[in-house]
């Protein structure tokens, strides 16, 4: 965990966050898995599967994380990232799947699409990896609606890889997966109750539910919608969903559901969706009415939908109960080969190897201070041996009120035992491209 006060804000694609911009360029001229062509970063552009992208300011994708954008875990049928998918579609039988969309899209598509604001936090560099000004690695499936929508397919789910810059510990790393639903019917009242009458014949999700939600001036009921159609629309959405989580979490007795309110541009009424595990409340999922404006621009004026979006990382974590979200990228075959498709297992852990905690402290310059770009920098260098970074120690100095910070990073490698000599060589070169980079004075 960060120092709390500055802690960075997480980014969800509704919320707001406190992270500005200042991205890095990382140049490497090395072509990764011989199979798929996948990359290759040139002075002046980016090359990614046989295409090229012009570099300009906003350009800050790094080798690390364009080796990651072929691996594809929610195709790869042991991976728990798969088995959880194909779990998830079992409940929605008669959806169409989409599971292949590139990564690589517009911004167009991951944000304008989406009505998403121009001036939007979503959209910094701080929070996103950009080839250009123009192109992004999604930063969620809700990209790929307008696609979906233009299939002509009503109902449909999108899985696939999603990149974030963020911080680093057990639960963060800066690629996950999303699935997307979406469901939509023409605006009738009559049809409208009759399908929400099908749906919860068939099924009735026996779980605790909270929800507590009601429409009000912060979340309200699109001024195009009637408040019956859009309560019918809702309450097919949530019936979906808390059904789904209920087959999810088979084997667990006394399984609680939260419904909150949350804002999206994308949707009104919005809600995040939680489950209570553990003792602790867990975000799975943001929903909610589609916004008309989405529906219209495809030509679908007098239909009324929804749509959902979950990360399956935290689901798979606590179902399969995997501690390190590093693990999903492993390709030990004591990580992989204890799982099957269509069937969850307990993971059982291969002996920890012991950490190597070095502590790296500086003045910083005059200015701005991004911690998602410190964070991106280490695993530029270190790659996935970073366990977590950590804030331990903010000061000023009384007299000439400069700022220092100590960041205490712990080196762990998931399969094998680091050497401290391997570990002090790393720790050099991050040191030395901190310094590079923020022109800060280590201490
Ligand atoms: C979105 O990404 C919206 N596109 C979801 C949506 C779709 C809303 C369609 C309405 C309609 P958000 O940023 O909250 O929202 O992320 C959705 C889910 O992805 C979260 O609930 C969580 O399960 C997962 N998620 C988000 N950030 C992370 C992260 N850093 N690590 C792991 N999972 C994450
Ligand atoms: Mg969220």
């Amino acid at each position: 965990m960060l120092a709390s006060s500055i802690r960075i804000q997480r980014v969800s694609l509704g919320r707001y966050t406190t992270t500005g911009s200042c991205g890095l360029l990382n140049v490497c001229k090395k072509t990764w898995y011989s199979t798929k062509p996948a990359f290759e970063i040139k002075e002046n552009e980016t090359v990614i599967n046989g295409k090229s992208f012009d570099k300009d300011e906003w350009t800050n994708v790094t080798p690390a994380i364009l080796a990651k954008v072929n691996r594809q875990l929610h195709l790869q049928p042991k991976n728990p990232i798969s088995i959880i998918r194909q779990l998830i579609e079992s409940n929605f039988t008669d959806f169409k799947t989409f599971n292949e969309f590139s990564p690589v899209v517009t911004t167009k598509q991951n944000f304008d699409d989406l009505y998403i604001p121009k001036d939007h936090p979503s959209r910094t560099k701080s929070d996103n990896y950009y080839f250009n000004k123009d192109t992004v690695l999604r930063a969620h499936t809700s990209a790929h609606q307008l696609q979906g929508l233009a299939s002509g397919e009503n109902k449909f789910l999108i899985s696939g890889d999603v990149y974030r810059r963020d911080e680093i510990d057990s639960s963060h790393y800066p690629v996950f997966h999303q699935i997307e639903g979406f469901f939509y019917l023409d605006n009738d009242l009559t049809k409208l109750q009759n399908e929400l009458n099908r749906v919860q014949a068939t099924e009735t999700p026996n779980i605790e539910l909270v929800d507590d939600t009601v429409i009000k001036p912060e979340n309200p009921v699109q001024a195009c919608h009637s408040s019956e159609a859009s309560d019918l629309i809702a309450a097919h959405l949530k019936h979906n969903i808390n059904t789904m989580i209920r087959n999810l979490f088979a084997d667990e007795k006394d399984l609680k559901v939260r419904w909150i309110d949350a804002y999206f541009p994308f949707t009104s009424p919005s809600w995040e969706v939680e489950i209570l595990y553990k003792g602790e409340w867990l975000e799975v999922l943001g929903c909610g009415v589609v916004n008309q404006k989405i529906m219209n621009g495809a030509g679908l004026d007098n239909k009324i939908g929804w749509a959902f979006g979950m990360g399956l990382e935290r689901l798979a974590m606590v179902l399969f109960g995997i501690p390190d979200i590093r693990l999903f990228w492993s390709e030990d075959s004591r990580f992989i080969d204890q799982f099957t498709p269509g069937k969850i297992n307990k993971f059982v852990p291969f002996s920890k190897f012991p950490p190597c905690i070095k502590d790296i402290s500086f003045w910083l310059p005059e200015g701005e201070w991004h911690e998602n770009d410190f964070c991106e920098l280490i695993r530029g260098e270190a790659g996935d041996i970073v366990e977590n970074v950590q804030l331990i120690d903010d000061f000023r100095h009384p007299k000439n009120n400069k700022r220092s910070l100590c960041y205490r990073i712990n080196y762990r490698s998931m399969d094998r035992n680091v050497t401290n000599d391997e570990i002090n060589e790393i720790q050099e070169k991050v040191r030395r491209v901190v310094q590079e980079q923020f022109k800060v004075e280590l201490r």
